[in-house]
């Protein structure tokens, strides 16, 4: 595919999406495309009644009411991030959650397979699963993760073997890193606020000031950087390269943006892609 003149997502059915780019993971670890977007994945009212029951069973809330009161993300699943530095409390925090999720759905779809099923169809050569350590043991699945106002993501990129550099865990193992999020539920304000923003700058030393100084965004408009904002509707799933600079500008309103979301992992020669959270 050559250079789109328009740096914008390709979105539709996963039939669209590949008759439209036949490779979406070359393109966008090539940059060609910023993601791609999958329209309808998964039943909106399905969204929202899976919510309520998260809120019925204690396992969302919000987080300004409780303890000190402070804002932070909410989460339903097991995150490396948080339990990597304790590799045995990581598999058994992840076993309490494939526990978790083999009834939180019943009666629904189960939009962790919708999300794992959209990802084998656009990989057809790839054999798609849950991330396992040398001995079996799972990674958590996917995770749910529930922005309230005041909380997002600067720009940043994620790579566990390129910035987190956990090489004890077997998912550093893939040369690329994507990840795929499925919306439930909108913040309020939907002007800038809670909708992920892609940038068209992959990790480069170049970058690493700006970052941390925590003015990439200022810096990708003096440098001309096209970005992009993903603008979804409850269902809706888009997958991007998650080595290339993104950002979750901070949610606004009293509403929370709620979506669920993997990190996968992916070598050219690998006939395995791996995904966890
Ligand atoms: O929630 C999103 O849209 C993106 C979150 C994020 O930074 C990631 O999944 O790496
Ligand atoms: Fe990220």
């Amino acid at each position: 595919m050559s250079q789109t003149a328009i740096w914008s997502p390709v979105e539709g059915t996963v039939d669209e999406i590949l008759a439209e780019v036949p490779r979406p993971f070359d393109a966008m670890m090539a940059s060609e495309i910023p993601a791609v977007i999958v329209r309808r994945a998964f039943p909106s009212d399905h969204c929202a009644a899976l919510i309520e029951r998260f809120y019925e069973r204690g396992l969302l809330y919000d987080p300004r009411k409780v303890g000190d009161g402070s804002p932070r993300r909410v989460d339903i699943g097991t995150s490396l991030g948080h339990h990597g530095n304790d590799p045995d409390a990581f598999y058994e925090h992840s076993r309490q959650t494939h526990d978790l999720f083999s009834y939180l759905f019943d009666g629904y779809e189960d939009p962790v397979k919708t999300l794992y099923d959209a990802l084998a169809r656009m990989l057809p050569d790839k054999r798609v699963m849950t991330a396992r350590s040398v001995d079996g043991r799972l990674y958590g699945p996917s995770i749910f993760r529930t922005y309230h106002e005041g909380v997002g993501h600067y720009p940043h990129y994620d790579s566990v073997s390129k910035r987190s550099k956990r090489y004890n865990f077997t998912v550093s193992r893939f040369r690329h890193q994507f990840a795929g999020v499925l919306c439930f539920q909108n913040s309020e304000d939907r002007g800038d606020s809670g909708e992920g923003v892609l940038y068209r700058a992959q990790m480069s030393p170049a970058f690493q000031r700006p970052l941390e100084e925590r003015r990439f965004r200022e810096y990708a408009e003096e440098e001309g950087i096209a970005r992009v904002q993903i603008s979804l509707e409850p269902g809706d799933l888009y997958f991007f390269y998650s080595e290339t600079i993104h950002e979750v500008p901070f949610v606004a309103g009293s509403q929370p943006r709620v979506v669920l979301a993997s990190f996968i992992g992916l070598s050219e020669d690998d006939p395995e892609v791996y995904l966890w959270s």
